[in-house]
């Protein structure tokens, strides 16, 4: 199969690229990415002569056509990600996440090539605490911010692509990942960062809000498992009942590494800040047959701590230039 992996530089794209190769040797990758400060330049080094890689824009119409033509399969990560960004300037959300995503659509259209849309369950807004209810395939789209808000209209633009031009997609929508090659400005690889360089952790507000966390190979293992035996046109819950609220996940970084649970601040909280994401992902699982090898969130996050103790190299040059920027409006609580 030829698959064109757009966004395949970035943390979820590149550990897809790298599993996809190591499982599905006679596939062809082609990887189109913008290369922002998202993409580390050094991820697929390893891997540059087996995947062709095009520097670009999904939404650069006159690039992805071809890119679409000579495909089998498109699996769409590229995405404005990051919720603090996105409430700084949201112009790259609308333009990558809305306008990239439709010119990804009419490309597949003209082409009758088939696409998976990676998305987020951010769309679906947030929870109590308490809520016994977790976000199902047919919960309401509600989102929050810029981010979620161009990812929910990326993803309606896709269904709407299906419904009236009969485009052949399938949605997926998971929880928050953790793993390799995730930028330092998210929160598990930024706090293992900051100690791994003497700087306290920073959880913003109170740390109560509460994420599910999921290993990004659970993660992509379920992407292809949809792409094999996903209905076109459906959508796909991911999550790997992984919850964690923000204030334990920072005290178990610290306890792997050896330092006190409570040597991390409070700082300013994000505006809008979600409470609380959970995903119900029974359609998957039983429809699909898929489940998670991860199971245990404290020794995926000890073998995430270990990557990056040993690969400074990676994360080192990017580290400084993101706590600065923080530093302009993050100030610890008291
Ligand atoms: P990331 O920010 O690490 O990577 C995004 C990649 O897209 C980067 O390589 C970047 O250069 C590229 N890109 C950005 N704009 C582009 C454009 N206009 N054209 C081409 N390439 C462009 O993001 P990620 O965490 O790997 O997320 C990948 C996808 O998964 C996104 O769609 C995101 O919404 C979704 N998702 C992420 C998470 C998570 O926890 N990180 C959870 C659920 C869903
Ligand atoms: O320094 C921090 N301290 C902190 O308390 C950072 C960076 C974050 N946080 C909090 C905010 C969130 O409650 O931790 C939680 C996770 O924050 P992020 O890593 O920024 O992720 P989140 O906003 O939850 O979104 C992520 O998961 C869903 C991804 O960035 C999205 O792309 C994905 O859709």
């Amino acid at each position: 199969m030829r698959v064109l992996v757009t966004g395949g530089a970035g943390f979820i794209g590149a550990n897809f690229v790298l599993t996809t190769l190591a499982n599905r040797p006679d596939d062809r990758v082609t990887v189109l990415d913008k290369f922002t400060y998202a993409a580390n330049p050094h991820t697929l080094d390893p891997v540059a002569d087996r995947i062709t890689v095009v520097r670009g824009d999904i939404g650069d119409a006159a690039l992805v056509d071809p890119l679409v033509a000579a495909s089998d399969l498109v699996v769409n990560f590229a995405a404005e990600s990051h919720n603090d960004r996105s409430l700084d300037d949201p112009s790259s959300f609308v333009h990558t996440n809305l306008v990239g995503t439709y010119t990804l659509l009419e490309a597949v259209r003209r082409h009758g090539v088939r696409l998976h849309h990676v998305s987020t369950d951010e769309v679906y807004g947030d929870l109590d605490l308490d809520d016994p209810e977790r976000f199902t395939e047919s919960t309401a789209y509600n989102p929050s911010s810029p981010y979620s808000s161009t990812k929910a209209g990326s993803d309606l633009l896709v269904r709407a692509w299906v419904r009236s031009f009969g485009v052949t997609a399938t949605i997926s929508n998971c929880s928050n990942n953790y793993g390799p090659y995730q930028h330092v400005e998210k929160l598990i690889p930024r706090q293992i960062t900051n100690v791994l360089t003497g700087i306290r952790p920073k959880v913003y507000g109170d740390g109560a809000n509460v994420r599910d966390w999921i290993h990004v190979d659970d993660h992509n293992d379920a992407v292809w498992t949809i792409i094999e035996r996903g209905i076109p046109g459906q959508t796909y819950l991911i999550g790997a009942d992984g919850e964690v609220d923000n204030r334990t996940v920072v005290e178990s970084i610290l306890e792997l590494m050896g330092r006190p649970a409570d040597a991390f601040d409070f700082v300013t909280d994000r505006p809008g800040h979600d409470l609380r994401y959970a995903i119900d992902s029974t359609r998957l699982r039983t429809e699909l047959g898929w489940s998670p090898r991860y199971t245990d969130f404290r020794s995926g996050l000890a073998a995430t701590i270990d990557w990056y103790r040993t690969h400074r190299d990676w994360w080192e040059p990017v580290k400084a230039g993101v706590e600065a920027s923080y530093a302009k409006t993050q100030t610890t609580l008291d």
